[in-house]
């Protein structure tokens, strides 16, 4: 592997920047006559628009122009779409509500923007935005899905009727009743997995500069995919040609899936740079944040599951609402389906699945993907049914588990997916190992001396990760390819630059992918650039989310390293006078293997572009691209364990151990892969204990708007973390590896859950567990 090769544990190149405050984000871009948008957004969450004045806002100080949504329409801006056809199981397709940029005829939730201000400073901006007069017809609202969808909740979307998208199902309904109704024991469970607000670190912004000499379109955003913000900008919202629109996503500080979608507000500053002949800087405060980044998870679900007189699994059911907000976002329709339903098999081998999926409008921010997506309401659903059936069936949860994995790969499952490899006892093993899983009894009496209530609960997930192949997902409604692209270029002084199609925004891309070169030509990683975020410099990519750079991102490069690798042996076989099957790279070398003729690297990329003395009919250079599109997902799984004191009085959680052991393939980097667990699991600790987006259902209020009234988890509500893994590689990917992004996010909330109830001795509670909820749960049980 070599010092900075696969497998070591390099230090993020990434951080010097980040962490002396060096970083280049959206908003420290600045270019010249630049000037500040603020939004005006509807205070109502619903509301028809019979009118906005927008005379005293024009005449505010500082004020360049004052635009709504009519113009917009007159000039052709197309409406936001979401990209992933479903349709309901009587065939018809989902129902697609118009979502304006900027609304004009109505408002749907508190938030929606209604114009834009653009002035020579923020505060202007702002102040204006206050002086835009819209004349609202307020409406009721509805916030709750499970609600949206009775009869007589208002209307949301005229081609919505019921406010119903779809209702989607998969799997085999009379075989799961039969087997349900024939069953030994069927353990039955509600389940609410609360609403989120993703919260990264840097908010999103824009800048958008329009350039009338050339008739050309320049974005700074802040996006996790800025070759898709071009292809949808481009294809559907008519903002420009791809090739008059340049996207640049520079550093973006976190993402968490939030900014893989192409917001209103992109799109509104460049038509407005356009329109006001001046560049347009927008960006989010916190509270615009958590107004409008797309919300993840509010799912609503009744699970079922049957076992034999042997305990062995026998069927499956989910029935599930899920609020996807005022409007379909980019990817909403795929997260409660294609990234959540046919996960259900989960480690286990079950004959029958079935899952009924409703999906409704509120008048709610949209909700799509966010950390896992679909998988984390999968998983807590699935592992918080077997520990419950466990304790029902009156036996050991890791054993019933143990009774049902999977046990051979290629699995395939009855809901579509076929796992790629894997050992799910093995990580079972090394989490009961590493938490003492055994002696768990004696630290319970210990603590009970103590007057504190103990438990332990554990969660087997798998995850899909690297979502693919571009033909099986097309044939399923996906309007993209999920392939990635990478470039090498080897410079004349045999420094390389990597161009990929992943963007990193905090994953360690930089350190990881320069990690793949130096293992296959020993050139130090110092010497390693990775280029990416720029649609001007990067020719095409699908960006990140879905924990794919790795197994897909990472494929690419390792592909177009091949063909480098080719091409720098025949170039040395020449100069070397050898046969070319004889030559290796070694340390920065490329040898004659057993014999001492070598030529440094250097010495092969420079002759490559002198192209002095190349085999005949070689083009000169050294510069290679490719393409990688995986034949599946990739199924990263393992198991997590939590261990927690409750204080009977307080119903204050203490979490005293958290275990997780993760299979993610072959590791390029284990110290990475470590971070990336210890923010997944911050994540679902979030989730489990602290977290919960609120909205007045009468209002439709955004109740916690502020870190005043969302708990974000801090470093003293989390543990220190036992982390492990155990390897089986993927063999549809050429490194062997499986994503680790989303994993902690995935697993850890039912492992908490089903050790608080194990606890409190009631299996009735629901997330965030807060210490009023468990209180409550205590005194109920
Ligand atoms: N890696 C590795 N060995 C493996 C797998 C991955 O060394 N077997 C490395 C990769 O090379 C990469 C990192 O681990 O440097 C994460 O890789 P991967 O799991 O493929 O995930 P992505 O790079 O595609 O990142 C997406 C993932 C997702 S979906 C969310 S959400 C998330 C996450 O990453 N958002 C994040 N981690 C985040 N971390 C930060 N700091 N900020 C976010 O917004």
């Amino acid at each position: 592997m070599g010092i900075e090769g696969i497998g070591a544990r390099v230090a993020r190149k990434e951080d010097k920047r980040f962490i002396t405050g060096k970083g280049r984000y959206t908003d420290d871009m600045s270019v010249p006559g630049m000037k500040h948008a603020a939004f005006v957004r509807s205070p109502h969450a619903h509301a028809v628009i019979k009118g906005i004045d927008t005379s005293e806002a024009k005449k505010m100080p500082g004020v360049i122009g004052v635009l709504a949504g009519a113009e917009m329409k007159t000039d052709g801006i197309g409406s936001l779409i979401c990209g992933w056809m479903i349709h309901s199981k009587d065939g018809s397709p989902m129902n697609m509500g118009d979502w304006r940029p900027l609304a004009d005829t109505k408002v749907r939730y508190v938030g929606d923007a209604v114009a834009i201000v653009v002035a020579d400073t923020k505060a202007q901006a702002r102040d204006a935005a206050e002086a835009v007069k819209v004349d609202y017809e307020v409406l009721p609202a509805v916030t709750s899905a499970v609600d949206a969808l009775k009869p007589g909740a208002p209307q949301i979307h005229d081609n919505a009727p019921g406010n119903q998208i779809y209702d989607w199902e998969i799997g085999d309904l009379d075989a799961v009743d039969k087997a349900i109704a024939s069953a030994a024991h069927v353990t039955t469970l509600d389940i609410v997995n609360n609403r989120l607000v993703p919260n990264a670190m840097e908010p999103r912004a824009a800048l958008g500069v329009y350039d009338e000499a050339e008739d050309h379109y320049t974005c700074w955003t802040t996006s996790q995919n800025p070759h898709v913000a071009r292809l949808v900008m481009s294809a559907f919202y008519n903002v420009a040609p791809e090739n008059k629109l340049r996207v640049i996503a520079p550093d973006v500080g976190g993402g968490f899936g939030s900014k893989i979608y192409i917001y209103p507000e992109e799109i509104t500053c460049l038509w407005a740079s356009k329109k006001t002949g001046v560049p347009v800087k927008w960006v989010a405060d916190r509270t615009e944040s958590f107004l409008t980044d797309a919300h993840g998870r509010d799912h609503v679900t009744t699970i079922k599951m049957a076992f034999d007189a042997d305990n062995k699994i026998t069927a499956l059911k989910a029935d599930t609402i899920a609020n996807l907000g005022a409007y379909m976002s980019l990817f909403s329709s795929v997260v409660p389906t294609y990234l959540h339903a046919i996960l259900y098999s989960g480690q286990y081998v079950i004959p029958a699945i079935h899952c009924n999926m409703r999906t409704a409008y509120t008048n709610t921010v949209p909700v799509d993907a966010y950390r896992g997506a679909g998988r984390p309401e999968t998983t807590y659903a699935l592992e918080r049914v077997v520990e419950t059936a466990a304790r029902e069936l009156g036996v050991s949860p890791a054993e019933l588990r143990r009774k049902n994995f999977i046990r051979e790969w290629p699995y395939q499952t009855p809901v579509i997916l076929q796992y790629d490899s894997g050992d799910y006892e093995a990580s079972l093993d090394a989490a009961m190992k590493a938490a003492d899983y055994d002696g768990f009894p004696e630290r319970k009496a210990e603590a009970e001396s103590r007057g504190k209530k103990r438990g332990i609960g554990m969660s087997c997930y798998i995850e899909a990760c690297g979502i693919a192949p571009s033909q099986a997902i097309g044939s399923l409604g996906a309007g993209v390819g999920l392939w990635e692209s990478a470039e090498i270029r080897v410079n004349a002084v045999g420094t390389v630059e990597i161009l990929t199609g992943s963007h990193s925004h905090g994953q360690g891309h930089e350190t990881t992918f320069a990690q793949l070169v130096s293992d296959r030509f020993g050139v130090p990683i110092d010497s390693v650039s990775v280029v990416h975020g720029d649609t001007d410099k990067v020719q095409m990519g699908m960006g990140t989310y879905g924990s794919r750079s790795g197994p897909v991102g990472m494929s690419a490069v390792v592909k177009a390293l091949d063909k480098v690798e080719k091409k720098a042996k025949m170039i040395a076989a020449h100069l070397l006078e050898a046969d070319e099957s004889d030559i290796v790279i070694e340390n920065g070398q490329v040898k004659v293997a057993g014999t001492d003729k070598a030529l440094g690297w250097h010495e092969v990329a420079l002759n490559a572009y002198t192209a002095h003395n190349l085999p005949a009919d070689m083009e000169p250079g050294l510069k290679e691209t490719a393409f990688f599109d995986p034949a599946n997902f990739s199924f990263p799984a393992g198991c997590h364990i939590c261990e927690v004191e409750v204080d009977p009085d307080t119903g204050r959680v203490e979490i005293v151990q958290f275990v997780a052991s993760d299979d993610f393939g072959n590791i390029i980097n284990p110290m990475i892969v470590e971070g990336q667990v210890h923010g997944g699991l911050a994540q679902g600790i979030g989730q489990a204990l602290l977290e919960n987006a609120s909205y007045d259902p009468e209002t439709g209020q955004l109740l916690t708007a502020s870190y005043m009234d969302y708990t974000m988890p801090r470093a003293d509500d989390l543990p220190s973390y036992h982390v492990s893994n155990t390897v089986t590689p993927s063999p549809l990917n050429p490194l062997g590896i499986k994503g680790c992004g989303e994993a902690g996010a995935i697993g850890s909330p039912p492992a908490l859950i089903n050790a608080i109830t194990d606890a409190i001795g009631n299996n009735n509670l629901n997330m965030p567990a807060t210490p009023q909820r468990v209180w409550a749960a205590i005194n109920a049980a």
